[in-house]
């Protein structure tokens, strides 16, 4: 497995549409363990295509310990309360904004085998799903903020942004040597 640098707001990339997946090829399963190995490296509970650098429709999500990769998902059903609560990502590290989505999704989406499934999700594994599809629509967190929070996003980023030349994102020794001691400790 490898690691994968992050792009980071200001890479076209995160804000183009993905394409669905056709194939289920030894070459997507490589793609979906090196997306998992670098999101905990990370620390994320999701990570999508276009934030390792690709076009495919796929991202994983790990909320509670259990590891799931989505492939061409659909939100065929968003209901229940909009609640707002604060999200991050991965592409924008270090900035946070509160975001109203609705509660309970349900997802259909392909396994790594191509084989369909569902998920019926509500709190965090709702919005986490909801964060990634929207990632594969070119779509970021940051977009759902009123004019002055994003204003204020924005000006945090346009210092943070600085650590990472060429919107890349690499995770640093450290970060890499503690994923791989809790794997050890596991
Ligand atoms: O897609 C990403 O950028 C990953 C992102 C997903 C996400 C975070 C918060 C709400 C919804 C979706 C992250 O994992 S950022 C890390 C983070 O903020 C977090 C980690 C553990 C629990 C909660 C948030
Ligand atoms: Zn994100």
């Amino acid at each position: 497995m490898s690691l994968l640098e992050i792009r980071v707001l200001g890479d076209p990339i995160l804000r183009e549409e993905t394409r669905p997946v056709e194939q289920f090829t030894d070459e997507l399963r490589q793609l979906i363990d090196d997306m998992f190995e670098t999101m905990h490296a990370a620390k994320g509970i999701g990570l999508a295509a276009p934030q390792v650098g690709r076009t495919e429709r796929v991202a994983v999500v790990d909320v509670d310990d259990k590891p799931m990769v989505i492939i061409n998902p659909e939100i065929v059903v968003a209901d229940g309360k909009r609640l707002k609560s604060e999200e991050g990502c991965l592409s924008i590290p270090d900035v946070y904004g509160d975001v109203e989505r609705p509660d309970h999704v349900i997802v259909h989406a392909l396994d790594r085998d191509g084989k369909q499934f569902e998920i019926d999700a509500t709190e965090l594994l709702s919005r986490c799903l909801q964060h990634e599809i929207d990632h594969l629509h070119g779509k970021l967190f940051i977009d759902y903020l009123s004019v002055l929070k994003r204003r204020t996003a924005m000006a945090k980023w346009s210092k943070e942004k600085e650590k990472y030349p060429g919107s890349i994102r690499r995770l640093t020794p450290a970060q890499v040597a503690s994923h791989h001691h809790r794997d050890e400790e596991l």
